[in-house]
C-alpha cells in the first residue's frame, strides 16, 4: 500500500475536497509536530525526569504533573509563533493566552487538553493530547474567553494523539476520520486508517464503575442491562474496558465499536469531563466516523458553553447504543 503522510493527506483534502484552507494546513501541522516532541518527552519516561508531579495546581484546583506542564509549554510555543492562530485555549491555564504581538495573527482559536490521562503518566499506560480549532469571530482583535464560547457544530478541525505503544493521531477536518502512526524513523506520521467508520452496535462498554452508587437511574438501567448479558434484555454478553485515559478508551471505540461513558451523577452534578477541551473535539470525531455524542439528553456539538472551563457528561460512541442512553435520559424524569 502506498503510504500516505499526514502533509499528504492534507494537502489533498485542501486541493480535491476544499475541507481546509492552506492556513488550516499549516496550524495542524504545527500541533501535530508538537504531538511528536510530547511524544517524544512521554517515551523517555523516567529517564527523562518527565514522571512525578509539578507542585502545582491548574484551574480546575488538579495537581499538575510534570508532564502536564510539559505538553502545555510545548503547545503553546510551537502555535503562538506561527500566524495561523488568534489565540489559544488550554485546560491547563485559567484565561486564553493571547498571541504575543511580536508575532503575526491569524483567523483560528485553538483550544487544547495538552496531556489527557495525567493519572496514567507514572503508571505506563497511554496518555494523549486533544486539540479542536474554531474561527475567531469577525471583527474580534483581541480574543478573550468570550470569543471561544462557541458551540462543537463551529469546530472546523478536531484531533487527539494516543501516546501508547506506538503514538497515532486522529483527525478530523469536517470530511471522515484518518488516522496516522508516527514512523520514528522517518519523523513523520503516515496514514494508517482512512475512512473510519463506527459500527453501530457493540457488545463493548467503557465507564468508571466506582462511581455505580452515584449514577442516575437511565444509566444504571443500561449497565444493569448490559450486565444482565445473554439473559437479560440485550439477549448478549458485554465487556467493560475503561483506561482512564480517553483519548485511548476512543481510539479503542474509533478502532472496534463500544460505548464510552462519564455522565452527569450525584458527584459529577454538571459531568466530570471538560466541553471545550475534550467533550466537543471527541464529540466532532465520533459523529464523523458515524457514531453519536450525547450528554445523556442533548446533543453535545450543539451545547452553547457558558465558561471556557465548564464540564459536561459525556455519553458517546456506536450510534444505537449512545441512542438508547439519551432515549432511557429522555423518559426518565427531568434532573432536580
Ligand atoms: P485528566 O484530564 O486529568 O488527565 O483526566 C483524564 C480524564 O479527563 C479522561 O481522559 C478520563 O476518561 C477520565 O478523566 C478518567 O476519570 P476517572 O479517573 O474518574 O476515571
Amino acid at each position: 500500500m502506498k503510504s500516505i503522510t499526514l502533509t499528504q493527506y492534507l494537502i489533498e483534502q485542501q486541493r480535491e475536497k476544499g475541507a481546509v484552507s492552506a492556513e488550516l494546513r499549516l496550524l495542524i501541522e504545527v500541533v501535530a509536530r508538537a504531538c511528536k516532541r510530547i511524544s517524544h518527552a512521554v517515551s523517555k519516561g523516567a529517564l527523562g525526569g518527565v514522571l512525578g508531579g509539578a507542585g502545582t495546581d491548574n484551574i480546575q484546583g488538579e495537581a499538575q504533573k510534570k508532564l502536564d506542564v510539559i505538553a502545555n509549554e510545548v503547545l503553546v510555543e510551537a502555535n503562538e509563533w506561527g500566524g495561523h492562530l488568534a489565540a489559544l485555549a488550554s485546560e491547563e491555564m485559567e484565561h486564553p493566552h493571547q498571541i504575543p504581538s511580536r508575532y503575526p495573527r491569524g483567523e483560528f482559536l485553538l483550544l487544547m487538553d495538552p496531556l489527557d490521562g495525567s493519572s496514567n503518566i507514572d503508571v505506563n499506560v497511554s496518555i494523549g493530547t486533544i486539540f479542536s480549532v474554531l474561527r475567531c469571530p469577525d471583527g474580534v482583535v483581541d480574543p478573550d474567553e468570550k470569543a471561544f464560547l462557541q458551540p462543537g457544530t463551529n469546530q472546523v478541525a478536531a484531533g487527539f494523539a494516543v501516546y501508547g505503544p506506538c503514538t497515532i493521531l486522529v483527525l478530523t477536518v469536517g470530511a471522515g476520520v484518518a488516522a496516522f502512526t508516527l514512523d520514528r524513523e522517518l519523523g513523520s506520521f503516515v496514514m494508517t486508517q482512512s475512512e473510519i467508520k463506527l459500527s453501530p452496535d457493540t457488545q463493548e462498554f467503557a465507564i468508571n464503575a466506582s462511581n455505580m452508587r452515584n449514577w442516575e437511574a437511565p444509566v444504571r438501567r443500561y449497565i444493569d442491562e448490559c450486565l444482565a448479558g445473554k439473559t437479560g434484555v440485550r439477549g448478549k454478553d458485554f465487556n467493560m474496558r475503561w483506561v482512564a485515559s480517553m483519548v485511548a478508551d476512543v481510539f479503542r471505540i474509533l478502532s472496534r465499536g463500544g460505548i464510552f461513558m462519564y455522565p452527569c451523577d450525584a458527584k459529577h452534578k454538571a459531568g466530570r469531563l471538560r466541553l471545550m477541551y475534550e467533550a466537543n473535539p471527541m464529540a466532532f470525531i465520533i459523529e464523523q466516523a458515524g457514531g453519536a455524542a450525547t450528554d445523556g439528553r442533548r446533543r453535545i456539538m450543539e451545547i452553547q458553553p457558558e465558561q471556557l472551563h465548564q464540564r459536561v457528561g459525556v455519553v458517546l460512541g456506536s450510534k444505537a447504543e449512545v441512542d438508547r442512553v439519551t432515549q432511557y435520559h429522555l423518559e426518565a424524569p427531568a434532573r432536580a
